[in-house]
């Protein structure tokens, strides 16, 4: 008898149920309806979708397969460098980029409008794209950096979506588009530096980092064989050496690694490069970092941004090859990121994110994109790169 009942009341709450839904809701119907779009929390009325769904691409921009086609066009390209072979101590960045794009689903959240920058780098002149990944070997260390290189510069040296024909920076006087590589342990700088040169020959570095990274192989790492001598403690020291740097215009921000010795600190110095301790933060501020790095690479020069995601404190980016404890907070990161407004940004990095060893609140992953979302910031701000040849001129005058 009871079970007789329970069965009744069952069915009642269902012809219930069905029933609402027939009369309150319109049905679903076919991939175009508007109940299927920008109908979900986050949207910002810009995606098909939310930001917590669908594929990841950085700050879900548009996906496309740069390498595989020639046609796409594009003002800004981010790009994943999947290499962890040449780590000294924790492997995992290979992760980097797929984790760097799912910790920057948020960035677009409510519309992606940068409150103190006063732009939205996804609603401006440019146009973005996240062209995926270089394909690379894990296998051999050569090749998947010749892989590298060739594959930025593949992207590197197209027409840009906006002002193609008008003079730019480059070499040959043009505008080109501007990269931003998702790496990677930090050795990816040798060739995407390499790839720099070709198309705008020796360039200025802005490098944050906890770490030299201008070491002679002799000293990191040992250099038991020429290929062991290229990794992510000595690729400035080979860049220096192939004449990738622009003489005298190159800082590091955020050092405060170990040393084998003052040496370390000479052959830096032979390098090319200006140091920014990290603590110097107690001191100056972060208004005097800011104007330190201003003071050495100027605004007109055409300049490489490099972030190591160390540069932050393992409290805010635990998730990473080479931790240094006595480092900068997220916050103070992007205050100074934000004041390389007008320096002009040609390409730029993020390095040494392993996703592996992060909370599972992903900070490093949402603290390397949020970095990333004030960089594409600037660039924007910038203008297309025909416009910084403009304001040369000015200045000039
Ligand atoms: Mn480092």
């Amino acid at each position: 008898m009871f079970k007789f009942i329970a069965t009744i009341a069952a069915l009642a709450a269902s012809v219930t149920a069905h029933g609402d839904h027939a009369t309150d809701q319109e049905p679903l119907e076919g991939p175009h309806k508007s109940l299927w779009y920008n109908s979900l929390p986050g949207d910002g009325g810009t995606q098909a979708d939310s930001v917590f769904s669908g594929i990841s691409t950085f700050g879900r921009v548009t996906y496309s397969p740069c390498l595989a086609t020639d046609d796409v066009k594009y003002d800004i390209a981010f790009i994943g460098a999947p290499f962890d072979t040449g780590t000294s101590y924790r492997p995992g960045a290979r992760f980097g980029p797929s984790g760097i794009r799912q910790g920057s689903r948020k960035v677009r959240f409510s519309g992606g409008y940068n409150v103190p920058l006063d732009a939205n780098p996804f609603n401006s002149w440019a146009t973005v794209i996240d062209c995926g990944d270089i394909p690379v070997t894990s296998y051999d260390n050569a090749y998947a950096i010749h892989q590298i290189e060739e594959g930025h510069n593949s992207i590197l040296m197209r027409e840009p979506a906006t002002n193609a024909s008008a003079p730019g920076p480059s070499k040959k006087g043009k505008t080109l588009p501007r990269v931003i590589t998702l790496g990677g342990d930090h050795t990816i700088t040798l060739p995407l530096l390499r790839s720099m040169n070709r198309a705008y020959g020796p360039i200025t570095v802005i490098h944050f980092d906890s770490h030299l990274d201008t070491w002679k192989p002799k000293v990191f790492g040992g250099a038991p064989t020429k290929q062991a001598s290229i990794n992510h403690g000595t690729y400035f020291w080979h860049a220096s050496q192939e004449g990738l740097l622009r003489n005298d215009t190159n800082i590091h921000a955020g050092i405060r690694t170990t040393l084998s010795g003052l040496s370390d600190y000479e052959n830096d110095g032979y390098c090319g490069f200006q140091i920014v301790e990290a603590r110097e933060i107690d001191t100056i501020g972060t208004a005097g970092i800011i104007k330190k790095i201003r003071d050495r690479v100027g605004t007109t020069n055409p300049v490489y941004l490099s972030i190591d995601i160390d540069t932050l404190d393992p409290a805010f980016a635990p998730a990473t090859g080479t931790p240094e404890t006595g480092g900068w907070s997220t916050r103070e990161l992007r205050t100074i990121m934000r004041g390389l407004e007008g320096i002009n940004l040609v390409a730029a990095d993020i390095v040494e994110v392993a996703p592996a060893y992060d909370t599972n609140a992903e900070l490093t992953t949402m603290a390397a994109a949020d970095t990333l979302y004030e960089v594409m910031t600037l660039m924007v701000k910038n203008g297309p790169l025909s416009e910084m040849v403009k304001k040369e001129e000015i200045e000039a005058k």
